[in-house]
């Protein structure tokens, strides 16, 4: 009689995002599961903005919409669609009390009456390097998940705290498939969205990021109006046998430098002299994610989640990745 085989596969346990999430939160029994409400949410806009990235050259809704966000950046016709779509799946839960968006001037106010809970303040960038998008490049969602300070004088200002109070970051890429890469502060967890299931699969637990690796990610273009330190480290690396990577999208740079190693730098430049990136939405979700997988984040010769924000679209330098290339930027800086 011939014994059933199993597949190849078989020992390997299928655990959806929702199921990881409930037992991540099972971890910690004061809990109130607000914060999993919140990040199902956002698996939810995430679903529902590559299924419109997925589309867009045939559901004409790619290009400009003709006017200008809050950082005088033309606003893509998916960029206000991945906005609406981030505030509806979260404007509907009750832990969200404020909501940042990288489209809008001023936070949203969901919730005044804080008193008897701590809910939560969440921060995003609904679609980061979306010039990409008419060339069919990676882009993607970045967000950062801070706790409601009820001590901050104006509501809004609640959102201004530093990177290091972050209770959760990840961002999405929109690429050839669509990855979430998640942190709560344990660990970073990879999942990818499994299209005809519907559901975010996970494929990696407790990433780390290489120690060190002979790459480097930044515009070029600009390295005749960047303070002389990085111009010096990007030379010591062209002599060192160094490659380079820039595809314009942070999130789609940030996830190579993950996997594979290296540094991604945006330096200050004549054009943006405090550096191009968001503090709140860009760079301290990043920092949070990559120093959890064991890498490094500062801007300047700062720990990027250690500067106090004083405004919700502050822009920040950055160099991000692995710790010993990090280290090597920094040697040129000091
Ligand atoms: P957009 O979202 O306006 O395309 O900007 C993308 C971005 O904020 C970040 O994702 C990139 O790393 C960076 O700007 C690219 O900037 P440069 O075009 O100046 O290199």
């Amino acid at each position: 009689m011939s014994s059933v085989q199993s597949p190849p596969n078989a020992q390997r346990n299928l655990t959806s995002i929702q199921s990881f999430l409930l037992r991540e939160e099972a971890k910690h029994p004061n809990a109130t599961g607000t914060l999993t409400w919140i990040l199902s949410a956002l698996t939810l806009s995430a679903k529902f903005i590559a299924a419109r990235v997925r589309r867009a050259r045939l559901e004409d809704v790619l290009g400009s919409l003709g006017g200008d966000n809050v950082q005088g950046e033309q606003q893509q016709k998916l960029d206000v669609i991945a906005n609406e779509t981030l505030i509806r799946c979260l404007g509907s839960r009750p832990g969200v009390a404020i909501l940042g968006s990288e489209e809008d001037e001023h936070a949203h106010v969901l919730r005044r009456d804080t008193k008897s809970d701590r809910p939560y303040v969440v921060l995003f960038d609904p679609l980061d390097g979306s010039s990409n998008l008419d060339v069919n490049g990676g882009v993607g969602t970045i967000f950062s998940i801070l706790q409601h300070d009820r001590r901050a004088p104006r509501i809004e200002d609640s959102a201004l705290q530093p990177g290091t109070q972050q209770v959760a970051a990840g961002y999405v890429l929109y690429g050839p498939s669509t990855v979430l890469v998640l942190t709560t502060g344990a660990g970073v967890h990879m999942f990818v969205l499994d299209p005809d299931v519907g559901s975010f699969l996970l494929v990696q637990e407790h990433l780390r990021i290489p120690v060190a690796s002979k790459s480097y990610s930044l515009n070029s273009a600009n390295i005749g109006t960047v303070p002389e330190g990085y111009r010096n480290y990007v030379n010591w690396a062209n002599e060192n046998g160094y490659s380079m990577r820039y595809t314009g999208a942070m999130v789609a740079d940030v996830h190579r430098t993950l996997l594979t190693g290296g540094v991604f730098l945006y330096p200050p430049t004549a054009k943006a002299p405090k550096g191009k990136l968001r503090l709140m939405y860009e760079a301290n979700p990043m920092a949070m994610l990559i120093e959890q997988a064991g890498g490094k984040a500062y801007s300047g010769t700062q720990r990027t989640m250690e500067q106090q924000p004083s405004g919700l679209h502050e822009r920040t330098s950055v160099i991000i990745g692995s710790p010993d290339e990090v280290d090597n930027v920094l040697r040129f800086l000091t």
